[in-house]
């Protein structure tokens, strides 16, 4: 096999270039451990060499981290222990090789590839969007195991440290080095210069001076008290971020705790044990399930066989520019630099739409995630007005507008007008089919959907929703501009509720059940905040508001029959004018637009009563199972294209529990056969709609799995 390292000396500095072959990233493999251990050992004994410097020649990735491929085959404790013991020796040799090293960062600085670099006595790095630096282990479920935990706490600060381990955060060059990861930032083309510099100045003794942190940081870091405190108040917040479902985070920060109360040496052993036990468990096996789902997802290209290319999109027309248009205008011109166009009927909701959309492009460069510049120069690739002008040069145009199907049809019938031939034309609907929306077009066959969510700029998927007479190429050019726009992108047939909406409406169904029968607000939301879902459903009735989350129930409902009926609770709510978070009135109060607790008038309008003597047991089951149950019978009618989109759908679109690995993942783990004695349970005491569909009784005899092993 070819190597991935190699090693030359000039003017007594060692380069060290990895290039892992036939692999897009560099990764620690156990291959690569093993070169790097032969050539360290090499360095520290060859006298000629006075420094050394690690570099990648790998474009755009320095080191993404240990190998998670390696993870998934640990069969016990044992092997993952040894497997970390391996990855600790390596980097410690970094630290004590006795010469200077200097890590040149360009790319992907992640993990295990930063452990490296900060066992080096120097980090330069590249200021490139490529150069993202972080430890986002916690994300995979296990911890930085290979010294992070110590090191990074011991250069910058344990606040600092803990922020970006306990999110698994990545971070750019810039601030990684505004923070003191990185000491020194430069233009790529003259990394390997520096780098030089750098490794001969460490060569004659130089002693680099470290900035520290703000007073206030190193006043509580610094003595035992104030960390103490830093501890307390960092695992108060984990806890009540992941409601206990997440035990890397709170693993990471046993680590570091204990590392800088007895020393490197025992942090080193707590990270390695923790490691071993995090490593083999369900929760991190099923959220690297997700990583992989998630990267294979960027490269599918949403259909099976030999695809057309997709039409590049430079120009994209938004139709409808409320909040959620004026949104994905700005994140289409933030993440995929397309010359963005806005129409609108008048030139107020014109404004407003470009206004919501420049605040969009501030809040990045208020973070520093933008430069001065940058910031310029996207916030001119937006412009709008109230004529169809602009559109004509269009790649792709996104409608917007409000959710009615004429009046869908008559933007449509206008715009086809405008557009040039090679034009996608999408709408972000939520519920209305597409097909239906494409009837009078001329050309139905470059008619799709792409339903964002919202927040489009924190929400992470996209539904691109094809009908039967979508054409192959607009679906292949939608989709690879939505994971332009930095989306995780699933292809969805055409149908009522398309995957994410159909799984939510009996869920939101089954919630105003429940409180119509006498179920507090309180106890349905936090029963699945328990069970994992980041809010519960009536607090994500109020974030979606309260019309669309009806619209939504009546089209299910119309389409599918009785299972999917709602209660007259929302229509009742909608009545006394309460739209959710929207316009500060719906099942909570608002004050100053922050949620406060629970309107006790949504009871009296909702009719119901909130009583403690209502069996809360089956508050749990009852939603999630009614949910899995519609999981099923979609995957079967073929709304998603495979059960790895279904669970990604359910996990990015609904947030279900992803330390569960969505729905089907679920199912399987609880067994199929237990699935439908639960269902068949349910369906006895609370009605037909909880009958367990043909499909997954079918499957629970045959022994079947959704991902069999
Ligand atoms: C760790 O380091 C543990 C240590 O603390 C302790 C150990 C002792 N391993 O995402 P992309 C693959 S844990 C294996 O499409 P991008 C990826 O699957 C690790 N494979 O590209 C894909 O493969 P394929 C901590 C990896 O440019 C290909 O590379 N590190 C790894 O959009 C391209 O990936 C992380 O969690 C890996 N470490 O994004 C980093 N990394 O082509 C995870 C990537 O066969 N990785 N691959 O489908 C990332 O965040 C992104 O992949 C990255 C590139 C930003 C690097």
């Amino acid at each position: 096999m070819t190597a991935a390292l190699t090693a030359r000396v000039e003017r007594g500095i060692a380069w060290l270039e990895l290039d892992l072959p036939a692999e897009p990233v560099n990764k620690i493999t156990r291959g690569v451990r093993e070169e790097f251990e032969r050539v360290l050992d090499r360095l520290a004994s060859d006298p000629d060499v006075r420094a050394g410097i690690l570099i990648s020649r790998k474009a755009g990735s320095f080191i993404a981290g240990a190998d998670i491929d390696e993870f998934g085959g640990l069969a016990s404790r044992g092997e993952a222990h040894a497997l970390v013991r391996g990855g600790q020796v390596l980097v410690t040799r970094f630290a004590t090789l006795g010469k200077p090293m200097v890590a040149a960062i360009n790319g992907a600085c992640l993990g295990g590839g930063l452990e490296t670099a900060l066992a080096c006595t120097y980090r330069v790095a590249a200021d490139d969007p490529k150069t993202l630096i972080g430890l986002p282990e916690v994300q995979l479920g296990i911890l930085p195991a290979a010294g992070g935990c110590q090191r990074l706490p011991r250069l910058i600060g344990v606040r600092a440290a803990l922020d970006l381990i306990l999110a698994g955060k990545q971070v750019p060059a810039r601030r990684a080095h505004r923070i003191g990861i990185v000491d020194e930032l430069v233009h790529p083309a003259i990394l390997d210069r520096v780098a030089e510099e750098a490794a001969a100045r460490l060569a004659s003794g130089w002693q680099p001076k470290r900035r520290r942190a703000g007073l206030g940081d190193f006043a509580l870091d610094d003595n035992p008290l104030g960390r103490r405190l830093v501890f307390s108040s960092a695992r108060k917040q984990v806890l009540k971020k992941t409601g206990g479902h997440y035990p890397a985070p709170l693993a990471a920060l046993q680590a570091v705790e204990h590392g800088m109360k007895h020393g490197m040496e025992a942090g080193l052993d707590v990270e390695a044990s923790l490691f071993a036990e995090l490593a083999v468990s369900a929760v991190s096996r099923n959220l690297v399930r997700i990583f992989f789902a998630t990267t294979a997802l960027k490269k599918d290209p949403g259909l099976p066989g030999d695809t057309p290319a997709p039409h590049p999109v430079s120009n994209l027309g938004v139709v409808g520019v409320g909040f959620m248009g004026a949104s994905i205008g700005a994140v289409a011109v933030m993440k995929a630099q397309a010359d963005v166009r806005f129409k609108d009927r008048d030139v107020p909701s014109v404004g407003r739409g470009l206004a919501v959309a420049h605040r969009l492009l501030d809040e990045q460069r208020e973070r520093h995630r933008l430069t001065r510049f940058e910031h310029r120069r996207l916030s001119r690739l937006l412009s709008g007005g109230v004529g169809w002008d602009g559109l004509g040069r269009a790649d792709l145009v996104i409608e917007a507008v409000f959710e009615d199907l004429e009046l869908k049809q008559q933007v449509f019938a206008e715009l086809e007008a405008q557009v040039g031939e090679r034009c996608v034309l999408a709408s972000n609907t939520s519920t209305i089919p597409i097909a239906e929306i494409a009837q009078g077009l001329q050309r139905p066959d470059r008619m799709l959907g792409m339903h964002f969510f919202s927040p489009v700029e924190k929400m992470p998927l996209l539904e691109v929703i094809v009908s039967e007479g979508t054409a192959p190429w607009a679906t292949v050019t939608a989709a690879a501009f939505g994971r332009k726009m930095g989306k995780t992108v699933i292809v969805v047939r055409d149908s009522p509720g398309f995957w994410v909406n159909r799984l939510l409406a009996p869920y939101l169904n089954e919630a105003g059940r429940l409180l119509q029968e006498g179920v507090a607000v309180e106890t349905i939301d936090k029963t699945m905040v328990k069970f994992g879902f980041p809010v519960g459903p009536i607090t994500l009735i109020d974030e979606v508001g309260l019309d669309v989350a009806l619209n939504a129930s009546k089209v299910l409902h119309a389409a599918l029959g009785d299972r999917l009926q709602p209660t007259g609770g929302l229509q009742r709510m909608l009545e006394d004018g309460r739209f959710g978070r929207k316009n500060q009135r719906g099942f909570f109060r608002y004050e100053g637009g922050k949620r406060r607790d629970v309107d006790m008038a949504a009871y009296e309008i909702i009719g119901a009563h909130p009583d403690p003597q209502v069996p809360r047991d089956d508050v749990q089951p009852r939603l999630v199972y009614i949910m899995l149950n519609e999981a099923v019978r979609a995957l079967h009618e073929g709304i998603v294209r495979n059960t790895r989109d279904g669970d990604i759908g359910a996990v990015f679109g609904i947030g279900f529990p992803a330390f569960r690995g969505g729905p089907l993942r679920y199912l399987d783990e609880v067994g199929l056969p237990q699935a439908v004695a639960t269902l068949e349970t349910l369906a006895q005491q609370y009605g037909d709609r909880f009958a367990p569909c043909e499909r997954l009784v079918s499957m629970a005899r045959t022994g079947e799995a959704f991902h069999p092993q």
